[in-house]
């Protein structure tokens, strides 16, 4: 494996305590599922060290029953369960939004998305062993061992989403052992949520009627009108971000590229929290007309990303190449990052315009 600092010097940083970093648009394009030293990094506290062998993972589910469970645990007790999903950081895209307004948090750009291969268990299976039955109106939330501001992180997410087929406790990323930044040894994995649910370096999990009191849950990653600011936010108002909309983002060519007359292959990805991609539009020219791309879609990974392609034939000049994808409810994303600005910087979904440069 290589050093923490040569996988960071490998990604554009946005931090380094707390570390924060993402791939370049070009490398993140280049496969289907995201190589784990390419795959951004988000985290609000300390990168935790810890020890395989000793590590345990507390889980206290229902009628009392409280569990312990080794490493050797989980990887004997349950059946291991493979899904190729797609994390993505409820920030990601945040720049585009920042040049509207200022916002708080880090100025991602496209890259704080990835699709990986996650393996382990399915998180159902081990609250149907601590005695959780479906259906019920109850919360799983997760503590970890990372210390954000003096307190553990934590998060919850509804029991539904808990016990679906596709949420996991993944201890491999790609076949391969969880990298330390990616919450060695065991995360959760929950599919087609904002990554802010999917826990790493887990600590515990309980069984509760209300969602985690901790305040990455309570306070943060809520969704504001854009007339609400840091002063005026509530909390208790604000709509809890699980589900991720509708995006898309040219990943090549890069913002400011400059191009050969003619024929020109535009790349990117298409993606959806719970929905397929029936449709990627792409334009030459800041959205006045369009073409459609071709998809490239994983069999049997509804909650993984759509990759797209498209040929356009760019004359001499400047232009704005533009892109919007279609979901199976024939919806579409917004066209300008000032319709769903908000002082968090949360969810930038607009069409992603890329600026060019076309001679000869
Ligand atoms: N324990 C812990 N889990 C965490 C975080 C964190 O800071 N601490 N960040 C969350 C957020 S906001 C995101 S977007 C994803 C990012 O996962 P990655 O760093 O593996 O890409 O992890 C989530 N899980
Ligand atoms: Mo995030």
């Amino acid at each position: 494996m290589s050093s923490l600092s040569e996988r960071k010097a490998r990604l554009i940083l946005h931090g380094d305590q707390p570390y924060n970093a993402e791939p370049p648009l070009g490398r993140l394009r280049a496969s289907y599922r995201t190589p784990a030293e390419d795959f951004y990094v988000r985290s609000h506290g300390d990168l935790p060290d810890l020890d395989p062998e000793t590590w345990r993972l507390t889980v206290e589910g229902g009628a009392g029953v409280t569990l312990e469970l080794s490493l050797h645990d989980l990887r004997t007790r349950f059946p291991e369960a493979t899904v190729t999903a797609t994390m993505q950081c409820a920030g990601n895209r945040r720049a585009d939004m920042r040049a509207v307004a200022p916002v708080s948090g880090d100025p991602w750009d496209a890259g704080a998305i990835g699709t990986a291969e996650w393996t382990g268990v399915r998180l159902g299976d081990l609250l149907r062993e601590a005695g959780v039955a479906d259906g019920a109106d109850l919360h799983v939330a997760f503590e970890s061992h990372d210390m954000v501001e003096g307190h553990p992180y934590g998060a919850s997410i509804p029991l539904g989403k808990a016990m679906a087929p596709e949420t996991l406790l993944a201890y491999a990323m790609n076949g391969e052992a969880l990298l330390p930044e990616h919450g060695f040894p065991v995360r959760a994995v929950v599919p087609g949520y904002a990554g802010v649910r999917s826990p790493k370096w887990l600590r515990r999990l309980a069984v509760q009627d209300h969602p985690s009191d901790n305040s990455i849950q309570a306070d943060d990653y809520k969704l504001y009108p854009s007339d609400v600011t840091a002063e005026t936010a509530d909390p208790t108002k604000g709509h809890t971000i699980d589900t991720m909309p509708l995006n898309a983002a040219i990943c090549e060519p890069e913002r400011g590229a400059a191009l050969t007359a003619g024929r020109n292959r535009v790349r990117g990805y298409a993606v959806s929290g719970d929905r397929a991609i029936v449709r990627v539009d792409v334009s030459g020219n800041g959205g006045r007309s369009w073409l459609q791309a071709d998809l490239e879609h994983e069999p049997d990974a509804p909650f993984a990303w759509t990759f797209w392609s498209v040929e356009l034939d760019l004359p001499s000049g400047e232009h704005e190449l533009a892109v919007r994808a279609w979901d199976a409810a024939s919806q579409t994303q917004p066209a300008l990052p000032d319709d769903t600005w908000n002082h968090k910087g949360y969810l930038c979904t607009c069409w992603h315009r890329v600026r060019v440069r076309v001679t000869g």
